[in-house]
């Protein structure tokens, strides 16, 4: 009940945290009203600059969605016009550099602490971004580079935090895994396996007492979704019937353990027991889209939780200290770079159906190459925080002292 209350005062908006402007901003579908939102969303139409040479939409064929006590799914005939496809490829592609940027820092010691990459599992972010809204509530765990983009903020604005500078969401404070953008009802960012779930549920919980037109994305990991709180939020979410979407992200690893060994269990779409799940090829943005899309409804009609078990997969290791390849083969990864990449996949429909050469898709992924490294660039150009900030944002009243550190870095008793 705690934490539900610390998500209603939470989500009037008086969180802290400062917010970076700049280029390279992506967001969400239309829908949010206040003027923030609204000018962040008329840079996105601006930011996917590519036009269709005739307005078309085609037919798109998905793969079959699994249902767990569903009657119906998400149609799996779906249209998509080619600026929606360009939109896509620029927006998973961005996230893509942005993630190899971030590994190259850190590989240079530039970035330090705590990092975990999201490339090979774009799509999931990129297709929920295109159905929810910033009224909707977002958030998710410490993998989330490219939620906080799809929220508003910018490849130099993330990662600048990333490298502890003061244009930083959290002034460089926070970190890889502290990314948050309040502004655009995104919270995080959450170290501590499973706890945002919760959190997630109480932002259901405040939407519902509040009337609100919007919907909560929980997101897990498929490691997440074994703990204890997880089921205790379902409970309340199923008995109050909330408007959670719980997104699991099973990328077929936690840590380094396989979803197989670590789950009695491991259809995730079946296990919020008595809450609705869809499985969803998360390597696939237009299914991600649609299955969000039908959940984001099935909320709003007043039907409370459902759930989407993403089938998705990570490139990278867990983290920056792990090579990622002493659990799983060199082979498991290169299979699933080859036939299953959520960018690839976009761009063979777009040249499939004749609206672009691959020619010409190369050339755009130079532009975005190009704009990510300058956005680096700026970021590694901006100043640290100053130190008096050291003192700052740790308790309501103004902290003079903090045990155990002083202001140059050395130890106080
Ligand atoms: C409560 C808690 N237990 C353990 C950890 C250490 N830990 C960090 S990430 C992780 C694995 C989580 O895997 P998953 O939920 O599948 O997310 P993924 O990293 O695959 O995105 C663990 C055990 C932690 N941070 N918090
Ligand atoms: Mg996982």
């Amino acid at each position: 009940m705690h934490l539900i209350w610390m998500a209603l005062r939470a989500s009037s908006r008086r969180l802290w945290g400062v917010c970076s402007r700049g280029r390279l901003r992506f967001t969400c579908a239309a829908g949010s009203t206040d003027s923030a939102s609204a000018a962040v969303q008329r840079e996105r139409v601006e930011a996917r600059a590519e036009k269709p040479s005739a307005p078309s939409t085609k037919n798109f064929e998905l793969s079959p969605f699994a249902l767990y006590l569903l009657d119906r799914g998400p149609e799996t005939l779906v249209q998509a016009s080619r600026e929606e496809l360009l939109g896509y490829h620029r927006l998973m592609f961005t996230m893509r550099r942005m993630e190899i940027g971030a590994d190259q820092l850190y590989k240079a010691q530039k970035i330090r602490g705590f990092c975990h990459l999201y490339d090979g599992q774009e799509a999931v972010a990129a297709g929920m971004s295109q159905v929810i809204t910033f009224d909707d509530y977002l958030i998710t765990a410490y993998r989330n580079h490219c939620q906080q983009l799809m929220r508003g903020d910018t490849v130099e604005g993330i990662i600048a935090e990333l490298l502890g500078r003061a244009i930083g969401c959290s002034q460089g404070k926070g970190g890889s895994m502290h990314l948050y953008f309040p502004e655009n009802n995104y919270f995080g960012g959450n170290g501590i396996v499973g706890a945002q779930v919760p959190l997630g549920t109480g932002l259901a919980f405040a939407a519902k007492y509040k009337k609100e037109n919007a919907v909560s994305i929980t997101m897990m990991g498929d490691g997440a979704a074994n703990q204890g709180q997880v089921y205790e939020s379902f409970n309340m979410a199923a008995l109050w019937k909330l408007p959670v979407v719980y997104v699991i992200e099973n990328n077929q690893y936690g840590m380094g353990t396989s979803a197989n060994r670590a789950a009695a269990n491991p259809l995730y779409y079946t296990r919020g027991a008595y809450i609705p799940g869809i499985r969803v090829d998360g390597m696939d943005v237009l299914a991600v889209r649609e299955a969000t899309r039908f959940a984001k409804d099935w909320c709003l009609q007043g039907n409370g939780p459902i759930l989407l078990e993403m089938q998705t997969y990570r490139y990278h290791g867990h983290s920056m200290s792990d090579p990622g390849i002493t659990y799983r083969t060199r082979d498991e990864i290169n299979e699933m770079r080859k036939t299953r990449d959520p960018i690839e996949k976009v761009k063979s429909r777009l040249v499939d159906v004749g609206w672009v050469t691959a020619d010409e898709l190369k050339q755009t992924e130079r532009a975005i190459r190009q704009d990510v490294d300058e956005a680096i660039k700026r970021a590694l150009d901006a100043p640290e925080p100053a130190p008096e900030l050291l003192w700052k944002h740790l308790y309501t009243t103004e902290a003079t002292r903090v045990r155990g550190t002083s202001i140059d870095n050395g130890y106080e008793a």
